[in-house]
């Protein structure tokens, strides 16, 4: 790449014009690679040509785009952190979150669409797996051939996945799989399902149950306020014969299930910076736009105090996204440290979502803007992957030792 005469390439200078778009306050970009820039541009142009334009009626119809699947894995948003041997990105860590940050701008559903994908289901294939399941299993996924869901919620276990009771029995060259999952991302739509389940000995173990297996089912979840654009549903297992061959050999017990989080968790601490910079873009540019009292709203002293703390509520975000990444990509995230960023970032985005909102006034309720969306969206972020309470929970429990679990 072609240096300009003060040393940064022509990416780096493009980036730096686009500041404001991009409301980089504290010059974040300058730490980034060539390589992030080149990513977040893409995805980003993508959002804008791609989703954009059709999200607010799909969120209206509550209906998944799903022909934005294959789109996704165009663009490289299916493990991009993962080996390119397997058809995946070999990015490094940030370029995942930098990758999940422009997805949410666009939705958190389409961000959701990736995160399940890539960190729920190639993950663990990935880092449990077989070579021979992930030879099979993860190019399929990459390019948006297979469609996947993670099963780790139970009707009765959500905050609790370790009391689950759905199980399996061995039954010689298979194990037969019974009990339910519920609020399983893509569960209607999708061809494979890592699932959870516990052994006659009580311990749980991973495996690949796919579409078509005698015995499974996967409703649909309607009528949900949030991530309308996202489709959620249930996984229902009755005596489904499960190959032994399907079982990830390389875990067991609630550490597996965990791992993943962890990893999806990391996006999302990023992602939900992208739902917080679309709010308050949208936010200021309306404050500078609408009249009242004779002055741009954006003159009044309280609107300012919205936006400032906007802004520095975000920039905080960007800076635990920023520096939580390098530690990931040295292998040193802890996931405290994770579900603190997850935790920080998902609020944030929900706060400048609603302080959006109202700078907005009656017009912040409408589809004409992005904001009632995200926010509406953002409800179920905070919930999912961990509730924010049981992240401040994990967090507790790293400072004092203590663990309020049990
Ligand atoms: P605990 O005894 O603490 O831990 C069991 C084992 O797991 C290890 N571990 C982790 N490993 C990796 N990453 C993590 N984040 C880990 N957390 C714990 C731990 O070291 C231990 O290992 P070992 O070797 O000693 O066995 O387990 P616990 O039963 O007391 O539970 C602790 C708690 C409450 C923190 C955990 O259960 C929890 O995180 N609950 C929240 C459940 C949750 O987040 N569910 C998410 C479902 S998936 C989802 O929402 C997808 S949304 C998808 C989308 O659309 O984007
Ligand atoms: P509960 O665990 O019943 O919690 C209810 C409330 O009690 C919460 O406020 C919680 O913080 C609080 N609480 C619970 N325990 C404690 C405690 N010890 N101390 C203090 N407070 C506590 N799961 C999957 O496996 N795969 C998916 O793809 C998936 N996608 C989802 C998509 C959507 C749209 C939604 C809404 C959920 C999804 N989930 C998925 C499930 C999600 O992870 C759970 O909803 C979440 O973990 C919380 O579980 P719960 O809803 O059963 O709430």
């Amino acid at each position: 790449m072609q240096e300009t005469s003060n040393g940064t390439t022509a990416i780096q200078k493009k980036a730096k014009e686009d500041r404001y778009q991009y409301h980089d306050y504290y010059g974040i970009d300058e730490l980034l690679s060539e390589e992030h820039l080149l990513a977040r541009g893409a995805v980003r142009d993508w959002v804008k040509s791609e989703v954009s334009p059709v999200i607010e009626e799909y969120a209206e119809r509550a209906e998944c785009p799903r022909h934005l699947f294959k789109g996704l894995a165009e663009i490289g948003a299916f493990g991009p952190s993962l080996p390119e041997k397997y058809g995946c990105g070999g990015m490094d860590e940030i370029a995942y979150g930098i990758i999940m940050q422009e997805l949410e701008r666009g939705d958190s559903g389409i961000r959701s669409m990736a995160s399940v994908q890539g960190s729920l289901v190639m993950y663990p294939i990935y880092r449990f797996g077989s070579e021979e399941q992930k030879m099979h299993y993860l190019p399929k996924l990459a390019s948006g051939e297979y469609i996947g869901c993670f099963g780790l919620t139970e009707p009765d276990h959500g905050s609790n996945p370790g009391g689950m009771i759905t199980n399996v029995k061995d039954d010689g060259d298979a194990y037969i799989l019974n009990g339910a999952k519920m609020w399983i991302t893509n569960s209607p739509v999708a061809d494979i399902a890592v699932v959870w389940a516990k052994n006659e000995e009580g311990k749980i173990l991973g495996m690949i149950v796919e579409k078509g297996m005698k015995g499974l089912s996967a409703p649909e979840i309607h009528g949900k306020w949030s991530l309308r654009a996202s489709i959620t549903g249930e996984l229902i297992f009755e005596d489904v014969r499960v190959p032994k061959k399907n079982v990830l050999p390389n875990v067991v017990g609630l550490k597996g299930p965990l791992s993943c989080l962890s990893k999806a968790r990391y996006g999302i601490a990023w992602g939900a910076i992208g739902a917080a910079l679309d709010c308050y873009d949208t936010a200021l540019r309306y404050s500078q736009e609408r009249i009242q009292f004779g002055k741009p709203i954006g003159g009044f002293q309280l609107t300012q105090k919205k936006l400032a703390e906007m802004i520095t509520e975000i920039t905080k975000a960007q800076l635990l996204a920023w520096r939580l990444g390098t530690l990931a990509n040295v292998g040193k995230a802890t996931p405290a440290q994770i579900s603190m960023a997850k935790r920080n970032n998902v609020y944030t985005a929900l706060t400048v979502a609603r302080e959006a909102r109202q700078i907005l006034g009656g017009m912040g309720i409408t589809n004409e803007y992005p904001i009632m969306r995200h926010m509406m969206n953002l409800e179920t972020v905070l919930t999912y992957e961990g509730t924010h309470d049981i992240h401040l929970l994990i967090t507790g429990m790293d400072v004092t030792g203590i663990n309020a679990f049990k």
